[in-house]
């Protein structure tokens, strides 16, 4: 269970958890056009830090934009919110959910006489695969559902919708004892997880796959920019399973999952079967990053 906190941010006003409710002909409850974010808080010496509340502020509009929909608050409007959501609710660490969706009003799939609606949840969320999976890594299933194409639902679009293929891969994966499907594209390359962006190491060199049928993870681009800071060499590149099956290192980013190492894709060990070393050191970065103590990117941090 999600662990409550006091209030939820809705269209503007606090309202207590257990009261943040909406009408069951909500349009995005039907027809799933909607989009949210997720954004970490963390707890750094100098006190708690919002990690690049810029970017997935905009990704959040973004995803608006792409899917047509004009949102009722301005993106300044949102950003504060998010920060007085995280004090009114007295944490120092925490995920961040903003979302907005279609409201109740005309039924049928023309949105645009219904009201739209901005939300914004928070609650403590430890390890989004687990403390175990983020120590030792976690355990992949090439899954049979395939990725988004970029023309049938566009893929830079954070969409409620977008979800469904996402658990459709989650649950077979975790039905057959895995921890997260991994999800290949149209032409068969490796794509992403439900909700994760994937790396590879191989003879030194990190691959991740380029942005053609994927979301653009803002994890994904804070370790590619960490990776070449430290003088890594870093590539964008289309590669398929088997490519993968026999990297020397593997790992998961997102904003839940943070930096997840991968020991196992369909019961082939990746490597020796535990974290490598470039991933130990990325992984380790991240945490120094997300906490304020690695100088050349404090500026993605917001203090609350
Ligand atoms: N791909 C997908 C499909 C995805 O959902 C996410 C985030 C990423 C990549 C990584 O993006 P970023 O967070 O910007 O690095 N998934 C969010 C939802 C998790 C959930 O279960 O809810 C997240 O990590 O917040």
């Amino acid at each position: 269970m999600v662990e409550e906190s006091k209030y939820i941010w809705m269209d503007g006003e606090f309202v207590p958890w257990a009261d943040a409710k909406i009408h069951i002909l909500t349009h995005t409850l039907h027809y799933g056009l909607g989009a949210f974010e997720g954004i970490r808080c963390y707890k750094t010496s100098r006190g708690s830090a919002i990690f690049r509340l810029h970017e997935h502020n905009e990704r959040f509009f973004h995803s608006a934009l792409i899917a047509g929909i004009k949102l009722p608050f301005p993106k300044e409007e949102i950003a504060s919110a998010c920060i007085e959501t995280i004090k009114v609710n007295e944490l120092d660490e925490c995920y961040i959910r903003p979302l907005w969706h279609i409201g109740a009003g005309e039924m049928g799939i023309n949105n645009k006489n219904n009201p739209v609606h901005m939300s914004i949840a928070v609650w403590p969320w430890g390890a989004y695969l687990g403390d175990e999976g983020l120590q030792n890594g976690v355990r992949l299933k090439v899954s049979s559902i395939t990725r988004h194409h970029v023309n049938i639902t566009m893929t830079k679009a954070k969409l409620c919708g977008n979800y469904v293929n996402s658990q459709l891969a989650k649950a077979e994966a975790i039905e057959l004892g895995y921890d997260e499907a991994l999800m290949l594209d149209s032409a068969g390359y490796v794509a992403e997880c439900t909700g994760e962006n994937v790396f590879i190491v191989r003879d030194d060199l990190i691959k991740t796959p380029p942005l053609s049928s994927i979301l653009e993870g803002i994890t994904r681009d804070s370790v590619m920019k960490i990776a070449a800071d430290q003088g890594m060499r870093v590539r964008e590149e289309l590669f398929t399973r088997d490519h993968l099956y026999t990297s020397d290192e593997a790992f998961l980013t997102g904003t839940a999952a943070e930096l997840t190492p991968i020991r196992e894709v369909d019961n082939r060990l990746v490597g020796e079967g535990k974290p490598g070393p470039t991933t130990t050191e990325l992984q380790k970065l991240f945490f120094e990053v997300v906490q304020g103590e690695y100088p050349k990117f404090t500026g993605w941090l917001t203090y609350i």
